[in-house]
């Protein structure tokens, strides 16, 4: 096993696109068991509606996700907008660790705030409020007895009236805001931050209090996708 991390987001895994799942799966049977670590950053399923639903493609990851914890690669995993619900029996069955909105890790030495990239995007206030209602624990207790098929048709409707929404925001509001990644890499005392969610893959350098600074977008899965792997010797993307 290698020193070495790999860092994913937004593969939107569902039973609508079986060759993401089946691409996810090789990569973690033949590539993922290479690496020390394994950092999922939100949105790894296109819908979370509990723990407790038995639907495809659920079972055979989690089943994956565990054959590669108990193979030695530490998984952690942090909620993005679509799967915030994973819970506690998801990290019992599959060993992963769940991790804070904000994380700062250790780097091979380079301190790093780890985030799934919703929280940035600071200027779309509409999506924030509903945010900050649906991450309420008293919130999420509630909507987590609801029998599966009501959370179903919920999950169904949030799509529709997001898909809505989408179409009278423009593209700015979607991206992040720069003040608030500044904010957030300055509250956390760190220089390079690692995220995903608005699907716009990139390698940002820019300065913060004089000193460069990097902002580290992972790529969606939808036509490919890529992986972020880190060494101590170097980083690079590595197509999946
Ligand atoms: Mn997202």
């Amino acid at each position: 096993m290698n020193s070495e991390s790999i860092f994913i987001s937004d593969l939107h895994l569902s039973n609508e696109r079986p060759e993401v799942t089946q691409r996810f799966l090789k990569f973690l049977s033949k590539r993922a068991i290479k690496a020390e670590k394994l950092y999922i950053l939100g949105d790894l399923f296109d819908n979370w509606i509990g723990d407790d639903n038995p639907a495809p493609p659920n079972p055979t990851i989690i089943s994956a996700l565990r054959e590669l914890s108990d193979h030695g690669t530490k998984i952690y995993f942090q909620g993005g907008n679509r799967d915030f619900l994973i819970g506690e029996l998801f990290c019992k069955e599959t060993g992963v660790s769940l991790l804070d909105d904000y994380t700062v890790i250790d780097l091979y030495g380079t301190p790093t705030l780890l985030m799934h990239g919703d929280l940035l995007c600071s200027d779309d206030t509409a999506y924030l409020s509903y945010r900050e209602k649906t991450h309420n624990p008293e919130w999420i207790q509630k909507a987590l007895k609801f029998p599966l098929f009501l959370r179903r048709a919920l999950v169904r409707w949030i799509k529709i009236r997001s898909h809505f929404q989408k179409k009278n925001k423009n593209s700015e509001i979607m991206d992040v805001n720069a003040e608030t990644v500044a904010t957030a890499m300055s509250n956390h005392s760190v220089l390079n931050l690692i995220h995903g969610h608005t699907h716009r893959h990139a390698v940002h350098d820019f300065t913060l209090g004089n000193k460069p600074a990097q902002r580290i977008v992972l790529e969606e899965w939808d036509h490919g996708g890529s992986l972020l792997c880190w060494s101590a010797k170097s980083h690079s993307f590595e197509s999946v």
